[in-house]
């Protein structure tokens, strides 16, 4: 193999492991959500092209709030769902948007866009 195959080579593979730390480890660093005084969990999630952090973690049985920072224009995540919890909001771009809960049962949740296609989660414990 010449200089230019191997360079191929390990740019190939250097995308491979990218691709996987990124799907796989990247998306398991959960975030815990922070409580102050009042007891209310906060956490703000970036939406642009996708959810960061995408998944977080928050106790049971304590109000969550959830402020949706949308730094995009793209139509597929103009709307955020938490079926879970019987929630839709609309999320004007370029705008924060809080949404409010508590969760009464553990165990992992999904949020998604509108069309199910971008997705994170939320892990009560
Ligand atoms: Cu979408």
């Amino acid at each position: 193999m010449n200089s230019a195959q191997w360079l191929v080579l390990m740019f190939g593979a250097a995308a491979i492991v990218w691709i996987n730390w990124y799907f796989f480890l990247g998306k398991r660093a959960a975030v815990q959500a922070n409580s102050g005084a009042t007891g209310m969990q906060e956490i703000t999630i970036q939406v642009l092209g996708g959810y960061s952090p995408s998944l977080v973690r928050v106790r049971k049985g304590q109000p969550v709030r959830l402020t949706f920072d949308r730094r995009e224009k793209s139509g597929c995540s103009e709307e955020v769902v938490l079926g879970s919890f019987g929630i839709r909001r609309f999320l004007p771009p370029f705008k924060k948007t809080v949404v409010e809960f508590t969760p009464d049962k553990s165990g992992s949740y999904e949020f998604t866009c509108g069309m199910g296609m971008l997705r994170g989660q939320i892990i009560v414990e």
